[in-house]
């Protein structure tokens, strides 16, 4: 058997099981354990190992040296502490809504937490057109408690200034930078664009000045806005969900950054579904059944955080300029356009960038999967452009109908 206690090393699935043998207190001591690595994200390994006499299981997380999607990532597993002790907090912040976190190793770079297999990654229950209607309650109290709680409005600020030490993570925060704000505005080798929207891409994003120019006024408060501790990649490959639960899980690339990013990852990513429907289902009542359940999960999203929002930094702001007449408007206002921009930002850089979402990539028809990288091209635009203007759910959901017709008009 290796030595866990001295030097890193990636694991296999027996390591994994001798980790968990050794080096954990979960199981008992008649478990028989087996293993399987089942991570399919970008970066990591994940173990689930599972005493099949008792029926007991855990997941083991181990970040690699690289990223697992290629090796040009060099990335700090001091990623894993970070995930570990966001993981902790959110945990606190938003109890039901995160899994829950037994362990870290700070050799191993690995942690080990809750199986959550009794639910599904979000992703592909959407893809698979499935709906969860508590989604919307669940995620904009999740995101209501993680944002505004870890911010100045309510922090002590000294310990809040703590947090953002502890939470700094430039490898992770780079690869956010170059993939999601700055890539995908120009022809960048690394693009990866399909090749019937090419054209589409060029006439309208790459060409597009003043798109450009906004999107780099955007990453500077991207890099700069230190508002709240976010999660920083919240797309719906980073939740599990089953009827009546949802878990918010794999925050790596958390640090201290404007809280719309959260927000509007969450709303772009149930854009993606959107588009997926729009291009794949045949039924057309079934169609029509499942945009209308995704719009009004985005507008209930919208219009729920800001419900939450506000009674919440009524019941908790500690810092006194909160309670200036019009500053909590201002604030929230402030939110709400970066929720919309980053949702633009995510929309561009899924369809023009290195990391693509499978809602996209398994549409088979290839005149469909063009139709859909367009509208998606065409809401995010919309978003990043006219983020000043988005006030409410509805506005987000206006912005989906007008870039419809667009489409159609620009069709016929
Ligand atoms: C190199 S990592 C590519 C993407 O995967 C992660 O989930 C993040 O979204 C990142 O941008
Ligand atoms: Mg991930």
């Amino acid at each position: 058997m290796k030595d866990f206690t001295k030097e890193y090393f990636t694991m296999t699935e027996e390591d994994a099981v001798d980790y968990a043998k050794t080096r954990m207190e979960f199981f008992q001591n008649d478990a028989e354990l087996t293993c399987k690595e089942i991570g399919d994200g970008n970066l990591n390994y994940v173990f689930k190992v599972v005493d099949t006499k008792n029926n007991k299981s855990v997941i083991i997380k181990q970040a690699g040296p690289v990223a697992r999607i290629s090796d040009e990532f060099k990335l700090s597993p001091d990623r894993n502490r970070i995930e570990s002790e966001i993981l902790q907090l959110q945990y606190k912040l938003a109890p039901g809504f995160v899994p829950e976190v037994y362990q870290y190793d700070p050799i191993m770079n690995c942690c080990v937490m809750e199986d959550m297999s009794d639910h599904e990654m979000m992703r592909t229950a959407l893809i698979n057109h499935k709906k969860f209607p508590l989604f919307a309650d669940h995620i904009s109290t999740f995101l209501v408690n993680t944002l505004l709680l870890t911010s100045d409005v309510v922090m002590d600020h000294k310990e809040k200034k703590a947090l953002v030490k502890s939470f700094i993570n430039p490898e992770l925060c780079e690869i956010s930078e170059d993939l999601v704000y700055t890539e995908p505005f120009y022809d960048c080798p690394r693009n990866d664009v399909f090749p019937a929207t090419k054209e589409f891409v060029q006439e309208h994003i790459w060409n597009d000045s003043n798109l450009v120019l906004e999107t780099a006024k955007l990453k500077f408060e991207f890099m700069t806005n230190a508002q709240s501790l976010i999660h920083g990649d919240l797309h719906t490959g980073s939740v599990f969900i089953k009827e009546g639960s949802t878990k918010v899980f794999d925050p790596e690339f958390a640090f201290y950054g404007p809280a719309g990013y959260d927000i509007g990852n969450v709303v772009a990513n149930l854009l993606f579904a959107y588009s997926n429907a729009k291009f794949t289902i045949a039924d057309e009542a079934a169609k029509k059944d499942y945009l209308y359940y995704l719009e009004n999960t985005i507008r209930d999203i919208i219009d729920l955080f800001i419900e939450k929002f506000s009674r919440t930094w009524d019941e908790k702001a500690t810092e006194p300029v909160a309670k200036v007449d019009g500053f909590k408007e201002y604030y929230l206002g402030t939110i709400l356009r970066d929720t919309s921009a980053v949702a633009g930002l995510e929309l561009t850089r899924r369809i023009i960038g290195l990391a693509h979402v499978k809602d996209i990539t398994s549409i088979t028809d290839p005149e469909a999967r063009c139709r859909a990288e367009k509208m998606c091209l065409t809401i995010g635009k919309s978003y990043i452009l006219n983020r000043d203007t988005m006030k409410s759910g509805s506005d987000f959901v206006n912005v989906i109908i007008d870039a419809e017709q667009q489409l159609l008009e620009e069709a016929e």
